[in-house]
């Protein structure tokens, strides 16, 4: 992984001046803007005018080109936009005060239009050459299985993936996310491998591919061991609704703990292969791409993060103040979340509210005495696994799995 970068989440004059000089700025104006803005005034500089993707960037597949705008159903509210066609929308963490996202504040990412689809039209093929009776599923077939609930988050792969240009200097290629392409939920639904063992799943089976029946067919596939963890859903409710139709109406999957892409939403498909599945999904986009992976390895799971549940470059006023936020893994529990307030030279440790729950984010918070200025907020999460969040991440061309420690800017008034 190498040490590249690693001074660049310092919020020291050093770090900060490695980052300005990556952007291409002189030394004086640097000097100028600390003085003038502190290090918000520095970032806010440094962003790239419009973060062009590098040359070598993977394009990612695109749906056949349409006259027709790609859209969702609901419209964005409060979530932030990143892109509209098709609807790419960033979740406002400061604004979730609980466990669960509400709804209207739970981050989206379309490839394509939401489809509408009609409950009484839709069906689910169980097929490939690794089931012993190929299904054919109604809404109702579905329904009438035995069904649990669980709390998990879902977490896009390229979230975060704006840090590689404003903490790097160099873009990669994909929505611009801060922190917030990540929603916890209450899901209902069914566990896939239920309705696996009803297609009967033979000895030789690897993967197993999840389908959407969007305009781009959104297809990804997982590990015969994944799809038959009792944990892998397919979920028909969300925070005790019905799938709404942007998150999935009438099912879509949720894969705890891996890559956003592979909670696949309008399910219509799922395919039992006894080979590995190779598709674009999995070969030409959803991989590592840089000069630190020279295979390419495929996604898999997330990575362990922390945000700070406040607007990026947010306000807060002076006096005793609750700092909180979030912390998430996917290889356990978290075990620790420290926080530093002066670059990353003193850490002290944040308070973990409960419940703390593998694949739930948990809450954490630390009071802060603050006086005006601004200042950077650096967290820096540790699971029950060992793992913490690393100093710096090796650059990749679509971004995937940004989870340095970074200083979130915020001002004083
Ligand atoms: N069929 C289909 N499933 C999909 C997608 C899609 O575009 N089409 N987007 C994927 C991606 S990249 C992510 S991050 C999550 C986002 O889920 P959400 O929109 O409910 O937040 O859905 C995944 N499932
Ligand atoms: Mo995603």
């Amino acid at each position: 992984m190498g040490d590249k970068g690693r001074s660049s989440t310092s919020m020291d004059g050093d770090g900060l001046w490695q980052l300005a000089r990556a952007a291409g700025m002189p030394r004086r104006r640097f000097l100028a803007l600390l003085a003038a803005g502190g290090a918000v005034a520095v970032l806010s500089a440094c962003r790239a005018p419009t973060p062009t993707p590098p040359a070598t960037a993977t394009p990612v597949p695109t749906p056949t080109p349409t006259a027709a705008p790609l859209l969702s159903v609901q419209p964005p509210g409060l979530r932030r936009v990143i892109a509209s066609s098709p609807p790419v929308y960033e979740s406002p963490l400061e604004l979730v005060r609980g466990l669960v996202t509400p709804i209207p504040l739970f981050f989206q990412r379309n490839h394509g239009a939401t489809p509408r689809i009609d409950a009484r039209d839709w069906r689910l093929r169980v097929e490939g050459n690794a089931v012993e009776r190929p299904l054919d599923l109604s809404y109702d077939d579905i329904l009438a299985l035995p069904s649990r609930s669980h709390i998990r988050w879902v977490e896009c792969a390229g979230n975060a993936r704006s840090f590689f240009a404003l903490f790097q200097g160099k873009p990669a290629a994909g929505g611009q996310w801060k922190l917030g392409a990540i929603g916890v939920a209450e899901w209902t639904g069914v566990p896939l491998a239920a309705v696996l063992d009803r297609a009967g799943v033979k000895r030789d089976a690897v993967d197993v591919l999840l389908e959407g029946g969007d305009g781009p067919r959104v297809h990804r596939p997982i590990p015969v061991e994944k799809a038959r963890d009792p944990d892998t859903l397919l979920a028909y409710a969300m925070n005790g609704e019905a799938l709404p139709p942007d998150h999935g109406f009438p099912l879509r999957a949720i894969v705890p703990g891996w890559v956003g892409v592979s909670n696949i939403k309008w399910l219509v498909r799922v395919e039992v292969s006894n080979q590995r599945i190779q598709t674009p999904f999995n070969t030409a986009s959803y991989i590592l791409d840089g000069p630190d992976y020279p295979d390419k390895p495929a996604l898999t799971l997330q990575t362990l993060k922390s945000a700070v549940a406040l607007p990026w470059e947010g306000t807060i006023p002076r006096g005793r103040q609750t700092i909180r936020g979030f912390a998430w893994s996917p290889h356990g529990r978290i075990a620790r979340v420290e926080y530093s307030l002066d670059g990353g030279k003193t850490w002290a440790d944040a308070r973990l509210e409960e419940p703390n729950t593998q694949y739930v984010w948990v809450r954490w918070s630390f009071p802060w005495e603050a006086t005006p200025g601004t200042y950077g907020i650096m967290t820096r999460a540790t699971d029950e696994a060992g793992n913490a969040q690393p100093d710096s991440v090796p650059w990749n061309a679509q971004g995937y799995l940004y989870n340095a420690v970074v200083p979130h800017p915020v001002t004083v008034s």
